[in-house]
């Protein structure tokens, strides 16, 4: 079946480890892998930044653990809904999954962040069977908030992975004991990150790791009225735009660059021709900035670097979404007040 693609990745892993060892993890916080290298940082950093076009930069950078304890604060904040929206729909249908699905005995959530959403799943889970529980996440500190979590979950065995989402679910899946299903999580709708094309071959990517009868859980955020998502993506209180201009003070902290925060700031615009929000840093004057020494840009005064891309959905889409890439879409939640969505896709 669909083992080539599996097996070509598989050779890329560093280091495996065998199930036995990666239980051995749990007394101590201890995450396995090593998310992502200087060098892969710096050479991305240049390479966006010296396109003769617009300048960009890969949304992934922004949950250094700043980032992502800053990502914890926009979390709470009124403007922003999605959070709460996953959270309340998680809460109410996390029984019924966990029937649904026949108490799955591993559960892989790809950028589980701190976790808090997933508490409602792996306790209904584990009231029935114990579980184990695999978070990916490329932020150490969410990760081991994450662990500390969730470990005092009552039959809930937590191996904390350290990577990207496909090298961590690679990883995780050795850990299926042969025989039982599979959860894959992918909340938050982290998804809409990604450009179309890419959100479809990352499905058809995760699916490859699957058999037939695994579930893995979506949501994603839905096309709203353009105030409500601009107000969720530029609070009055500077929360978002300190998380945006944390992206190039990271590249000062660990490429020895010399950007000027004061000098740029944070925007949030959306393009209703792609349905996407779009976080920006625009440059406040015509500069020059130095990155590790060997290497400057140029900015002209009001051009921007883009940071982020927030694709917003419709139910439809995502069940497309899923047909193409060998999943079908058995059943979607919204949420109420902040329109959301949830949906369990099946690997067919
Ligand atoms: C964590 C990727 C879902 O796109 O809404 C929040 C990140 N960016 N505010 C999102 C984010 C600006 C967030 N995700």
């Amino acid at each position: 079946m669909r083992a080539s693609a599996a097996s070509k990745a598989e050779s890329k892993v560093v280091s495996r480890m065998s199930k036995s060892a990666l239980l051995e993890f749990r007394r101590s916080f201890q995450p396995i892998g090593d998310p992502i290298s200087h060098a892969e940082f710096a050479a991305d950093v240049r390479r966006g930044l010296s396109k003769r076009g617009q300048k960009e930069l890969y949304s992934k950078y922004l949950y250094d653990d700043v980032g992502s304890a800053l990502f914890d604060v926009i979390t709470v904040l009124p403007e922003y809904g999605l959070t709460r929206a996953d959270s309340r729909l998680l809460r109410k249908h996390a029984g019924g999954l966990a029937k649904r699905l026949d108490y799955p005995t591993l559960v892989v959530e790809l950028g589980s962040g701190s976790g808090s959403k997933t508490r409602w799943i792996l306790s209904a889970i584990a009231a029935k069977n114990p579980v184990t529980y695999c978070p990916v996440d490329v932020s150490t500190l969410a990760l081991e908030n994450c662990w500390r979590e969730l470990r005092q979950l009552d039959s809930v065995e937590v191996v904390p992975l350290a990577q990207s989402y496909l090298d961590g679910l690679r990883q995780a899946v050795q850990l299926r004991p042969a025989g039982s299903p599979l959860l894959v999580l992918f909340l938050g709708s982290t998804l809409g990150n990604f450009n179309p094309e890419r959100a479809e071959k990352f499905m058809a990517d995760v699916r490859e790791f699957m058999l037939p009868g695994d579930a893995f859980y979506l949501s994603t955020d839905l096309q709203k009225e353009i105030p409500r998502l601009i107000a969720a993506y530029d609070d009055t209180i500077g929360v978002t735009a300190a998380f945006n201009l944390n992206l190039i003070a990271r590249i000062n902290r660990e490429l020895n660059a010399d950007f000027d925060l004061s000098k740029f700031a944070h925007e949030a615009r959306y393009d209703s021709n792609v349905n996407r929000i779009e976080m920006h840093l625009r440059s406040l004057v015509s500069q020059t900035v130095a990155i590790g020494g060997d290497f400057k840009i140029r900015l002209k005064r009001g051009e921007t670097i883009w940071t982020e891309s927030s694709y917003k959905f419709r139910c439809e889409d995502i069940a497309g979404l899923a047909r193409r890439t060998g999943f079908s879409c058995e059943v979607q939640w919204v949420d109420e007040e902040w329109p959301f969505a949830q949906s369990l896709l099946r690997a067919v």
